[in-house]
């Protein structure tokens, strides 16, 4: 099964958001399979965000990341990268659609509340990074009949 990393960011956890969108996946159809959180540290926010390190928004996006407690995630299921960045909506949340995570909470590209994996290659490498193996729990839920064809 697909697996992809998704991060309430600082944002989402003090404006109360850790519920709705874990109810969001819940409800979606997706399976939990690894929850903690976490106020990460520099080095693990500059990994993270390696790719954006020569944008004029790296230092701020890093402090940012980096300022509280973020909720760090594993979502398994059919297609859950790609579905995963739907339900989140578009980077920045003035232009996200409504109906999406972004679209329906946010209103600034700094403070867009969650991430998502973008690849299932990307994925891989960001569950790697945040999560060792035994944080991670396989499992079935009694749901999956009704959920699969
Ligand atoms: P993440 O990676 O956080 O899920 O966001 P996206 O995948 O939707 O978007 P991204 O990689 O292009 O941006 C990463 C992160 O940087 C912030 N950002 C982005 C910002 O503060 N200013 C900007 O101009 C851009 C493009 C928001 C998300």
């Amino acid at each position: 099964m697909e697996r992809t990393f998704i991060a309430i960011k600082p944002d989402g956890v003090q404006r109360n958001l850790v519920g709705e969108i874990i109810g969001r996946f819940e409800a979606k159809g997706f399976t939990l399979v690894g929850l903690k959180m976490l106020k990460p540290s520099q080095e693990l926010a500059e990994t993270h965000y390696g790719v954006h390190k020569e944008r004029p928004f790296f230092k701020d996006l890093v402090s940012f990341i980096t300022s509280g407690p973020l909720v760090a995630m594993v979502w398994e299921g059919d297609g859950v990268v790609a579905a995963g960045r739907l339900m989140i909506g578009a980077t920045n949340p003035l232009t996200s659609n409504p109906g999406t995570i972004r679209g329906d909470f946010g209103v600034s590209i700094g403070r867009n509340i969650i991430h998502g994996s973008d690849a299932v290659e990307t994925a891989q490498s960001e569950i790697a990074l945040w999560f060792n193996e035994e944080e991670l729990v396989d499992w079935t839920p009694v749901s999956t009949p009704w959920l699969y064809e």
